[in-house]
């Protein structure tokens, strides 16, 4: 792909992330936005806030993509009631003349599925799971901060770009459910911002979002994973089963870390020939990320932040003895990174209680 014609020089060195940001994409015809696959809320929202950046101070036609799902129905009642169109990204046909910003993520880390010879303009990024952006004309990454949201915020800021209730609320949603849980991982520019963003915020859309409808199937394999959750020490380590959401391990995960006995937990299931993997912890710095790499290593593929990992292990086979035997080698491998000794995991509702329940 030929290169793109390099834009117009605003600022010099030294000026500020937003004016430099500027510069690289100006001079294209339209500015491209894209974030790593099965977006979250703090890469969603990102886009949005870029390019009611970019329209209008450069005043660019801009376009969002997605690359996979959008999971959980939080960040689906985000897309649906802010009316955030989003394009396939497989059904993109690349332009050279186009700006192409990655949000939240960085290239050749595994987490895209854009094709490999688009040139990136702009990573803009919180991340610190390094990246190559050697060939990007414009790099922010910035690990300090919570959420990608936050850089946004702050270019907005410096650019004097009035908000709208719609970005407000976006960006704001994005950076506290980035924040969410316990130890935080955000910080005072993180808090800066989300108080800049408060009172444009459409508090209705925001609560609607917050307590997004839930549909019959996350209560199924809800059930199907607390009766398959058993406690190895500091460990619960739960089983879903097939899964009809993607996005459930993660659900579960979440709510299992805040048994207060434990300190790290584990859900995983079934979906398209994989296996999803979902890690949390409530150990601060504890790099849940690297950790659950080294489970999967060999296996699959995982990243994360410290408290918050996911990976995926496609399956050989569909058999239920090939799922079997991975879900062994997982329960060995997470026990032996997390030096938990090798032993038979207690129930976290025992079988009898089970039972028992059942009217
Ligand atoms: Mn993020």
């Amino acid at each position: 792909m030929p290169e793109a014609e390099p834009g117009k020089t605003i600022g010099k060195r030294g000026t500020s992330p937003s004016l430099r940001f500027l510069n690289a994409v100006a001079g294209h015809k339209e500015v491209v936005f894209l974030s790593h696959i099965n977006p979250d809320p703090d890469s969603l929202a990102s886009m949005v806030g870029l390019a009611h950046l970019v329209r209008n101070r450069l005043h660019l036609p801009t376009r969002l993509t997605r690359d996979g799902f959008i999971g959980r129905a939080e960040n689906q009642a985000l897309v649906r009631c802010l009316d955030i169109e989003l394009e396939p990204i497989d059904e993109i046909e690349w332009r050279p003349d186009w700006a192409v910003v990655m949000v939240d993520s960085q290239p050749h880390t595994g987490r895209h599925t854009l094709p490999a010879d688009v040139p990136i303009t702009a990573v803009i990024d919180h991340h610190d799971t390094p990246g190559d952006c050697s060939a990007v004309t414009f790099v922010d990454v910035r690990a300090t901060v919570g959420a990608t949201c936050t850089l946004v915020t702050e270019y907005l800021l410096e650019q004097h770009v009035p908000l709208t209730p719609r970005v407000a609320t976006a960006l704001y949603y994005g950076i506290e459910s980035e924040l969410a849980g316990y130890p935080r991982e955000g910080g005072p520019l993180d808090d800066a911002a989300m108080q800049f963003l408060y009172p444009h915020v459409d508090k209705d859309k925001l609560a609607f979002i917050r307590n997004a409808r839930l549909p019959h199937e996350y209560y199924e394999t809800l059930l199907v994973a607390l009766q398959n959750a058993f406690l190895y020490d500091k460990l619960i380590l739960s089983w879903a089963g097939e899964l009809s959401r993607p996005e459930s391990v993660a659900e579960i995960a979440d709510l299992l870390v805040r048994f207060e006995e434990i300190d790290w937990a584990l859900c995983h299931g079934v979906y398209e020939q994989q296996i999803l993997l979902s890690l949390r912890t409530v150990r601060p710095r504890a790099q849940a990320g690297l950790i659950l790499q080294r489970i999967v290593d060999g296996l699959g593929k995982a990243g994360g932040h410290h408290r918050r990992a996911g990976g995926a292990i496609p399956l050989t086979s569909p058999t239920v003895s090939a799922v079997e035997q991975t879900r062994s080698q997982i329960r060995r491998r997470v026990l032996e990174v997390l030096g938990i000794d090798e032993q038979r995991g207690q129930r976290l509702v025992s079988r009898k209680d089970l039972l028992e329940s059942i009217g």
